[in-house]
């Protein structure tokens, strides 16, 4: 077998057609309005608004800033119940807000937060529980909900990885007290850099706009000290262009999803997340495969390692857990975290992009069956 005769990376950022981009920005460049909510910002939260079926959304220049500022503007201090299987932005956000993270385990069938772990964690001072619909994968927002209703907690929703899911027809952006999304390049749907924010309580946007714009009231009065956090115009432009092509992304995600999910099927020790739960449109964001040494008779660094030397990148997302790295070790966690921490071990995301084609998908497969039967290098 031959290795690919140039990288294949995990993800590859999709991009409209540039003709699109430049009429966008002629209309941008009329206007001279750059950044500081102007009209085709305006125009984008609109069309999110209704993308998502929810009153209204708030945009931003990138999702870790996004949730950084919801959690100042729902005023919270104290401990937050969260999950160290995550991307770190999420426990970093909690900490540049002032508040403790506490970790709970996760749950084996789509890796997000276990709704008996986040209870058992539940004292005075916790404030809130930050979960990750991780993958894409929504969390147990039922039961989450009902924990947060019983001790009064409010419940916020890290939903970097999941624009476009629904739950029984229900766009996830309603669910919780607030959710955050990712419009990174390397996200199914993206404007370069970006991020947003959905709130139950409707005054949450005017707090929250005001505060990426560094605090300054109407009167140009600072109560809250904010920061800088505005998408710019052609940030705005890129998304509005994106949220027209995500159904087609989405579509060749499940195509991909299914070639893994058929041809490693077989192979021992190799196993895709469960499918979704009912219910759950999911958007086919990532392609993670757990290995079980034990069984497989490789590890995931053997794995991740012989892949590489096949010019295929795949990606530990995510290694280590949060629980394990320098900045939050000493943070008290309920338990041993064991399933957090074994999974970050074990775990590996395949490649899945909406330009990836499908013939490489299985090449990707023959070599990994191969890899795995000892057939590979
Ligand atoms: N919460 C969660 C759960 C998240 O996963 C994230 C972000 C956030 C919060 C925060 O949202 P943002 O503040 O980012 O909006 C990437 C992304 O930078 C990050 O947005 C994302 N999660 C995370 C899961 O992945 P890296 O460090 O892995 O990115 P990088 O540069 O290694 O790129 C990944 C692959 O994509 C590489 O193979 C190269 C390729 N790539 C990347 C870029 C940027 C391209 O081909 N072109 C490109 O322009 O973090």
């Amino acid at each position: 077998m031959t290795p690919f005769e140039s990288p294949v990376l995990v993800t590859r950022p999709n991009l409209p057609p540039l003709e699109d981009v430049v009429a966008g920005l002629a209309e941008i460049w009329d206007n001279r309005w750059l950044t500081n909510r102007g009209p085709m910002l305006e125009r984008f939260e609109h069309r999110l608004a209704e993308f998502l079926r929810i009153d209204d959304v708030a945009v931003f220049t990138n999702g870790t800033l996004a949730l950084e500022l919801g959690l100042q503007a729902l005023g919270l201090t104290g401990e937050v119940i969260t999950t160290p299987f995550t991307f770190v932005s999420s426990v970093n956000a909690l900490v540049r807000a002032g508040l403790t993270p506490v970790f709970a385990d996760i749950e084996p069938a789509h890796l997000t937060l276990d709704p008996a772990h986040v209870e058992a964690l539940i004292t005075p001072r916790t404030c809130a529980i930050l979960t990750v619909h991780v993958f894409g994968h929504p969390c147990r927002v039922e039961q989450l909900a009902a924990i947060a209703a019983r001790h009064g907690l409010l419940l916020i929703h890290d939903a970097a990885h999941a624009f476009g899911v629904t739950i029984n027809g229900e766009s996830i952006a309603g669910f919780g007290d607030l959710s955050m999304f990712s419009f990174h390049a390397t996200k199914p749907f993206h404007a370069l850099e970006g991020g947003a924010l959905t709130f139950r309580r409707p005054d949450m946007k005017r707090s929250v706009v005001t505060l990426a714009n560094h605090g300054l009231d109407a009167e140009g009065d600072v109560v809250d000290p904010g920061t800088n956090a505005k998408m710019t115009e052609v940030q705005a432009l890129i998304g509005l262009l994106m949220l027209q092509r995500l159904p087609a992304i989405i579509a060749h995600g499940r195509a991909i999803e299914a070639i893994y999910r058929e041809r490693l099927a077989p192979v021992p020790g190799l196993d895709m997340l469960a499918l979704p739960d009912a219910g759950v449109m999911p958007n086919h964001a990532f392609a993670p495969v757990l290995i079980d040494p034990d069984v497989a008779g490789l590890t995931r660094d053997d794995l991740h390692s012989a892949l590489l030397r096949y010019n295929i990148v795949a990606r530990k997302y995510f290694y280590p857990a949060i629980c394990d790295m320098t900045a939050f070790r000493h943070l008290r966690g309920g338990d041993p975290l064991w399933r957090a921490r074994d999974v970050a071990g074990r775990i590996l995301t395949l490649p899945l992009y909406a330009t990836l084609p499908l013939a490489d998908v299985h090449r990707i497969c023959d070599i990994i069956v191969a890899i795995c039967a000892g057939r590979g290098n």
